[in-house]
């Protein structure tokens, strides 16, 4: 059996933070490695659904996903998150909770021009028309990471030659 880690995922709404943690997911997954994806639609939904978007729901939100991850990464699995978890402060208390030799921070780092533009759920007009408070890079801060293990750009590079580069990481770093 293989040791568990934790791939965390970091980046605006829309920068394909779901999409590569999905793709990445099949081919570990494909390659007999247990693996497990955290996102919204299983967090925010359940054990987090009581949390909105403010500072401090986003910091509880982070803190409880970072905890799970702990305990799916201590069951040997293969964890990989999607949130936008804008803040570096929690970021790095989940990096502590999980110690940092098993935490692999990817930062997707397409442009906000590009998620805007992208849009693909029509959250950023409704944010730019006042409808959604506090919506990341519009009215509330992402602090970009300034260290991560790896930076996908995911805003031209494709999705399979993201799946890529993280793979090619994770291999170089003896994780696979
Ligand atoms: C940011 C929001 C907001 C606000 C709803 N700000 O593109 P999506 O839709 O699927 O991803 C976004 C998701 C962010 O939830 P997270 O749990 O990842 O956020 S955090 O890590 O900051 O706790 C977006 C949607 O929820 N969404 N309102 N105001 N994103």
């Amino acid at each position: 059996g293989h040791k568990g880690m934790v791939i965390w995922f970091t980046g605006l709404s829309g920068s394909g933070k779901s999409t590569l943690a999905n793709a990445l997911n099949e081919v570990l997954h494909l390659d007999g490695f247990s693996t497990y994806v955290l996102d919204g639609d299983n967090i925010r939904h359940g054990l987090c659904k009581d949390l909105g978007f403010s500072d401090e729901d986003r910091e509880e939100n982070i803190r409880r996903i970072g905890e799970v991850a702990n305990l799916f990464m201590n069951a040997g699995i293969i964890t990989i998150t999607a949130f936008v978890s804008p803040f570096i402060s929690d970021r790095d208390k989940v990096r502590k909770i999980i110690g940092s030799q098993d935490f692999i921070e990817v930062y997707c780092a397409a442009d906000i021009t590009v998620c805007e533009n992208r849009d693909t759920k029509g959250l950023y007009k409704k944010a730019r028309l006042g409808e959604i408070k506090e919506f990341t890079g519009i009215s509330s801060p992402y602090e970009a990471p300034h260290n991560p293990e790896i930076v996908v750009d995911t805003g031209s590079l494709d999705l399979n030659d993201s799946v890529e580069k993280v793979i090619n990481y994770l291999k170089k770093e003896n994780f696979l």
